[in-house]
Formats: structure tokens, sequence, C-alpha cells
């Protein structure tokens, strides 16, 4: 699959794409509060547009690990304004939600995707897409849910357990009637997984480029690449660049991010390398080893 089909775009991926994450919440894991009210996070989703993001991700609730729930009204009073809002940046809007109600209001407010961190399982989540003739999704794995996720990380073979799980939401899709090419895959870096787990994804993603759907993944300062490099949340700008292009290097098509300029750059360079010719290296000559 080359594109993914959204409402009002369809995203061309034979380069990899920039999401841009918008968390209009108070408490998200490494942004919390910064873009809280209308203004500032209409303000951010303009500066992640000028920064070269080719999407952005608008959430009203943290998933962190411990986050408390949030109800609906509170969720559709914090993203709503943000999506009427952000409708004229001319990028593809994608609503972060696990809620069917959010799911059809953002819908309705003109969202392009739904992305949801389990793959929606809610009762009325699958119909809500459905229900659209052309919205994108993006299914996500997790375990539990962000209160009990990092209590549920025993896996026989994750890589195995997250690609069966991902093929019968896909399968679920299906039935209801969403064509193959709304769907994008993404494994859940951080969701129920142990920083080895998330790394034995990493090395192993091509198993599950297998299921035949572009892949999304969000690396983006998540605390896996604290524990690689002992930094706190606010210095893992290096570590979270090297983690998107090793994603993309495995084939990932769109890489979630905070740190959008950053991240186009690091990829502009990575896209001109992949363009070169590779030399040709010969054997170490003995001829002109040093005497
Ligand atoms: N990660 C987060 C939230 N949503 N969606 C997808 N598809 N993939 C992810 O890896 C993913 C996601 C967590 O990051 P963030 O939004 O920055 O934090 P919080 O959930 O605390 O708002």
């Amino acid at each position: 699959m080359s594109h993914w089909q959204t409402t009002r775009f369809r995203i061309d991926l034979a380069r990899p794409r920039v999401m841009g994450i918008v968390n209009v919440t108070p408490d998200s894991f490494s942004d919390g509060g910064a873009h809280a009210d209308t203004p500032s996070a209409l303000a951010h989703c303009e500066r992640l547009v000028a920064e070269g993001a080719d999407i952005l991700d608008i959430g009203g609730e943290s998933t962190r690990p411990g986050a408390p729930p949030v109800g609906v009204e509170q969720e559709l009073a914090r993203v709503l304004p943000v999506i009427e809002g952000a409708r004229a940046l001319g990028v593809p809007l994608s609503i972060d939600t696990l809620k069917p109600e959010v799911m059809r209001a953002a819908i309705a407010a003109g969202v392009d995707i739904v992305n949801d961190v389990q793959a929606l399982r809610l009762p009325g989540a699958v119909e809500a897409v459905a229900a659209s003739p052309s919205v994108g999704v993006c299914l996500m794995h997790m375990r539990g849910d962000p209160r009990t996720m990092q209590q549920q990380t025993q896996y026989d073979d994750v890589v195995a357990e997250v690609a069966a799980f991902l093929r019968e939401r896909v399968g679920v899709l299906a039935a209801a009637g969403v064509a193959a090419d709304r769907i994008t895959l993404d494994p859940g870096i951080g969701f129920g997984k142990t920083p080895e787990q998330n790394l034995t994804l990493l090395r192993r993603q091509h198993e599950l480029l297998a299921l035949g759907h572009p892949l999304l993944l969000g690396w983006s300062r998540k605390s896996t690449l604290g524990v690689l490099t002992g930094r706190p949340v606010g210095e893992r700008l290096p570590a979270s660049l090297a983690a998107a292009l090793a994603a993309v290097a495995r084939g990932a098509r769109v890489v979630r991010v905070h740190d959008v300029a950053a991240t186009v750059d690091a990829l502009k360079v990575w896209d001109a390398a992949a363009l070169l010719p590779v030399p040709e290296s010969g054997p170490i000559s003995l001829a002109n080893a040093p005497r």
C-alpha cells in the first residue's frame, strides 16, 4: 500500500510522512499543559505545519501510564475548537481518541483520520469509523488501559502477538466495510511493553510489514529512549531522531513526533542519502598498507 486514504486527502507514502503531535491536555507525559487551551493549541498547530508536519494528531486525553480517564464532554471541549480552527491549515487532521462519541463528533467536525490506541475496541468505535465513507484510521496495539498496561507485559513472542492482534483488528474493520487503503497499523511503542520488547518490535518490524498495511510508529521521547540514554524526557531529541530514522529504515511510512522541524530535517538527509549510489567496497589492498 503506497498511500493512505483519508477524508480530504490521499496521502502519498512514497516518502515517509511526519505526524506532529498536538496534545490539548494538562497532563501528557512530555508536554502536558504546554498547549492546553485553544489559542495555544492552534498556535502550536500552525507552528508544526510551518515546520513541515504532513499530518496533525490532536488529542484531548493523555495515555501516559497511570493517566486518569477524561469524560467525553471534557475531551470534546478540548479538541473540537482545535479541529475546527486547524481545518484551514491544509494538512490532514487526526483525532487521537479511544472514545466512539469523540470519534463521531470529530468526524462530523471534519477530521481526516481516527487514531485509536485501543484499535477501535470500545463498543461503537468500529461503527463510528465505518459510518464514514473515507475517514482514515490508525489501529494501535496496546494491552489493558493506561492505568493497567505496564502490569501486562508478559508475552511469549511480542512480535507474533502484536501481529496477530493487528491482523484480527484489520479483519474486523474489513468485515465492517472499511477499505484496506484507509488503514495504517502501529505496534504501540511503550503501551504494555518493556523496553526490551519495544526494541524487539523495532528489530523485527519487517514482520509487521507483512500484514500489508503502512506502519505508523511513535517513538518520540518515550521512556525506552530514556532507559537507553539515561536522559530525562526533555533531553530525548537526539534519541527520538535516531529512533524515527531506525523505524523508517525498517519500513515505517509515518512517524508520530513532538519535534517536527528536527525530524523533517533528519528525514531530508536520510532520503537524500538513500538516493546516493552506495560505493562498492573492495578488499583492503596490502600494497597500500603502512610499512
Ligand atoms: N503514543 C501516544 C499517544 N498516542 N498514538 C499512536 N498511534 N502511536 C503512539 O505511539 C502513540 C499514540 C503517547 O504519546 P503522547 O501523545 O505524547 O503522550 P500522552 O499520551 O501522555 O498525551
